[in-house]
Order: C-alpha cells, then structure tokens, then sequence
C-alpha cells in the first residue's frame, strides 16, 4: 500500500495517466491525495474530473481557487458574470456534470494525516494561524461551501480584503479571507497581509515580499505540509513544507510525492506542456 500526494492537473488528464502508470498505481492497494486545481486553464478539465471521480474510493483532493472558480461558475448560475472558456464549457454542459460538480464541491480545504503525520492544502497555512486553528477554520468555511448558502455567497467570494487575520472577522469578510489563505496564499508582507499582486519566482520578488512558509512558524518539524498553486516555485522540499506544483499546465512536470514512508520518494512526469512556460 502506498499513499501519495500530486500536484495540481488543471485539466491535464494524459498526463495524469500517464503519472498513475509511473506510480505503478494501484487503486485496490494505492490512494493519492490532490493538492487541488484539479481543472480550469487546461485542455480536459472534464476528462481528468470523471478520471479522479472514478477513483473517488483511492483518490481525494483539497479544494483550490480554480476548483472554486468552476464551482461558482456551476452554480452561480452562469449569468455571464463569469469568463468560461470552451474547456470549462464543455465539463458544464456535460450530462453528468451534477454528479461531477457535487462531488468538487465536497472536497475539503484541509486534510491531516494523524498516522503518517503530514497535512495537505492547495495553497499552505496562513503564518497567523497554527494547525489546530489552520483546521478549525477550514471547517468552518467548508461548512458554507457545502451549505445552501454557498449559492448566495458566490457572488462574494472574490475580493482581496480583509488582506491579513483577525479573530474578531464576522460573516462574508471572515469566510472570504479564510478561503483566500488556504486556495490563493502565496507571499505576504512582515505583518502577515497576503499579496496577491506578483505570482512568479521567488528571485524577482518585489521588496518585502515573503513567501508565507518562512513566516510560519507554527508547524512541528515532524509534520509535512504538502502544498500545490505555486506553479512557479515548483517541485521544493522545504522543511516541514513540500511545493509539489511542478507546472505541468506550462509545460513542467506532474509530481507525485510518496507519503507513507519516510525516504518520500518523488516521481515527475516530464512530458507535459499545453501552455508557454514562464
Ligand atoms: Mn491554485
């Protein structure tokens, strides 16, 4: 038995199975944790979520923001409000789409593994918080995301304010900064406001921009928090943390990383590639 973790699809569905054949995937035996983004942007967001929907037994993802995105799109009734480009067309006016979408919008923000001792979201855990709150609060919003007032929340989600932590957040603000940090995270400023303004490497950074992994101090070193959505970053151990979104949408690779043993033994699929690279 093994259990693996694999970085965001965004609707890469060959390379996805060609990653399962490099693992040697076993879903009778097997299971892999998604860091999420399992569509949007590339070319089969249907293929790969009927894919991972029918491993639902040996496979589970965190929610990202392009799983939201699909998601607001899917039920917020589709006004227009929204871009939809002719990949995520196709997943809406597929005839299981219902089954499909319902199924996304269960997945949770937060995953932690009391036997092997390591912990999955797609974007990481906001520096403010430590595990246990990094949990709870991930309950808290999953709870709205899969309640009848998601619906009417949609319409709120997006926005970059509140940009840092307080515990006294009420209502949409609260949810809204809850998942932005734990789908949209990548650097904040010395005061812990995330900055959503630059997405790229780490070397180019503007001045005061800190990846939030080396303002958390709040993970035990015995954990491993396996996070995707940083494209740019890609494949990095990180101690206690693991960035597995190697880019396979622009051209990277698609990384699987073993979870349940100690060697961590990592496997890149290295033909992927619809998109430019950065
Ligand atoms: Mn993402």
């Amino acid at each position: 038995m093994a259990i693996y973790a694999v970085g965001d699809l965004q609707g890469c569905h060959d390379e996805l199975v060609k990653l399962l054949e490099l693992i040697d995937f076993d879903p009778e035996k097997d299971f892999i944790w998604f860091t999420g983004d399992l569509v949007n942007r590339g070319p089969k967001s249907l293929e790969t979520l009927r894919l991972v929907y029918s491993l639902r037994d040996s496979v589970d993802s965190v929610l990202g923001n392009h799983d939201l995105h699909v998601l607001a799109i899917a039920l917020g009734g589709n006004s227009g409000k929204y871009k939809v480009n002719e990949d995520i067309q196709r997943l809406l006016d597929a005839p299981d789409r219902d089954e499909l979408v319902q199924w996304l919008r269960q997945r949770p923000l937060f995953y932690k593994d009391n036997q092997h001792n390591f912990i999955i979201t797609h974007a990481g855990i906001y520096p403010m918080w430590d595990v246990s709150v990094t949990e709870a609060l991930a309950k808290e919003a999953e709870e709205l995301i899969h309640s009848a007032e998601f619906i009417e929340f949609i319409g709120d989600m997006y926005g970059n304010k509140p940009s840092s932590w307080s515990g006294s957040l009420k209502g949409n603000d609260r949810i809204r900064f809850i998942i932005n940090a734990f789908t949209r995270m990548r650097f904040c400023d010395a005061d812990m406001n995330l900055l959503y303004d630059y997405k790229k490497d780490l070397a180019n950074a503007p001045d005061g921009y800190i990846p939030w992994y080396e303002l958390q101090k709040n993970v035990a070193a015995s954990e491993t928090v396996v996070f995707g959505h940083w494209s740019a970053l890609g494949y990095k151990d990180l101690k206690p943390f693991i960035s597995i979104d190697s880019g396979c949408l622009w051209g990277g690779k698609l990384t699987a990383l073993r979870l349940d043993d100690s060697e961590k033994k990592v496997y890149h699929y290295d033909g992927c590639g619809y998109l430019k690279p950065f």
